[in-house]
């Protein structure tokens, strides 16, 4: 590129070409960022920073904490609580809601994120990254509680991502499209590196834990076995497959050449309605999807739509390119 466009002066100019970018709000992305820097450093150190490994402790979902989960949480709580622009933080990794301190000032805004999405690939040195979510507070009347938060994902103010792979990527929308960032190491600023990001409607490329399979419901199963017939089957070309297992590098792909995301209910634990987390990792991806011009519904609804009834809810997800996930939601819809 030949001007380099920062994130700062990115948010300045969304700010003054759609005027609805608010000073919160901007410091918020802004803080967000810098935490993900921090957390980048982190990862980077691995061994050396004696952050790999896991804690002696497991999070409300009974899942093992790692100490990076920990780490990263830490640092976006420390940075963003003091800041003025967020009233409460919620996290996959916290039992229930953070409150601002009362010796900070309150914000209008609630902040929900996943610090370290991928965490059975960090000691593996596989992309792993940090998922975010905005919301507005919506009652002024009261102080602030969980119930705050159960907003559905389409009232988002916005959302994003930052991937650490090769490179150390942010991923944003505001609303207004999708825009990436790439971390400049040797000046430490975020730089425009991909504005206004497309997903191709169509797409030979789908995301999913094939192990799984035998668990699946009869019409993932239908999608994925008409992928997997090839240019014989009733798709008429062959598909290529990918699975990162972290949610970040396969939302990242998608985005960059196109293909499906899926991780649908399966029989393993059917009182649950998915593995992913909505708030924490199917909304804010929702919103980055829906922004590039992609779909993503849980097979029968429109992820953005779901009112939460708690916290922690999970989903099933399926989502990127148009096409492919309108084939998926059919097939769930219209049984054969
Ligand atoms: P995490 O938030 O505990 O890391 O779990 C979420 C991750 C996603 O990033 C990824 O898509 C999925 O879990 C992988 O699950 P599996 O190991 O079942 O394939
Ligand atoms: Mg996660």
């Amino acid at each position: 590129m030949s001007s380099r466009i920062s994130l700062t002066r990115y948010l300045v100019e969304q700010q003054r070409e759609h005027g609805h970018i608010p000073a919160q709000l901007r410091l918020l992305i802004e803080v967000v960022a810098r935490a993900c820097k921090s957390i980048a450093i982190s990862v980077n150190k691995g061994a050396l920073g004696e952050v790999l490994g896991s804690a002696a402790s497991e999070n409300v979902q009974g899942e093992i904490q790692k100490k990076l989960d920990i780490i990263s949480n830490e640092v976006l709580i420390e940075a963003n609580e003091w800041g003025g622009h967020l009233a409460a933080m919620a996290s996959e990794e916290m039992d229930s809601i953070h409150v601002v301190p009362n010796r900070y000032p309150q914000g209008e805004y609630l902040l929900l994120f996943d610090p370290l999405d991928g965490s059975s690939n960090i000691d593996v040195n596989v992309s792993i990254g940090t998922i975010f979510s905005v919301l507005r507070k919506v009652n002024n009347q009261r102080g602030i509680s969980e119930e705050d938060f159960l907003q559905p994902g389409k009232q988002q103010a916005a959302a994003g991502y930052c991937v650490y792979g090769p490179q150390t990527t942010l991923v944003l929308t505001v609303g207004t499209g999708v825009a990436m960032f790439t971390l400049d190491r040797e000046t430490g600023s975020w730089v425009l590196t991909e504005d206004q990001v497309q997903i191709p409607e169509d797409t030979k490329e789908f995301a999913i834990n094939m192990s799984n399979m035998r668990h699946w419901d009869a019409p993932v199963k239908r999608y994925i076995d008409e992928c997997l017939q090839g240019k014989e089957g009733p798709r008429g070309k062959d598909f290529n497959m990918r699975w990162v297992a972290s949610m970040v590098a396969d939302v990242h792909r998608i985005l960059t050449r196109g293909g499906v995301f899926m991780y649908p209910w399966d029989k393993r634990d059917p009182d649950k309605p998915g593995k992913l987390r909505l708030m924490y990792e199917a909304n804010p991806m929702a919103f980055l999807v829906e922004q590039a011009g992609g779909l993503a519904t849980n097979g029968r609804q429109r992820i953005m739509d779901i009112v939460p009834g708690k916290l922690h809810e999970r989903v099933a997800v399926a989502l990127g390119s148009k096409n492919e996930v309108q084939r998926v939601t059919d097939y769930h819809l219209s049984p054969l």
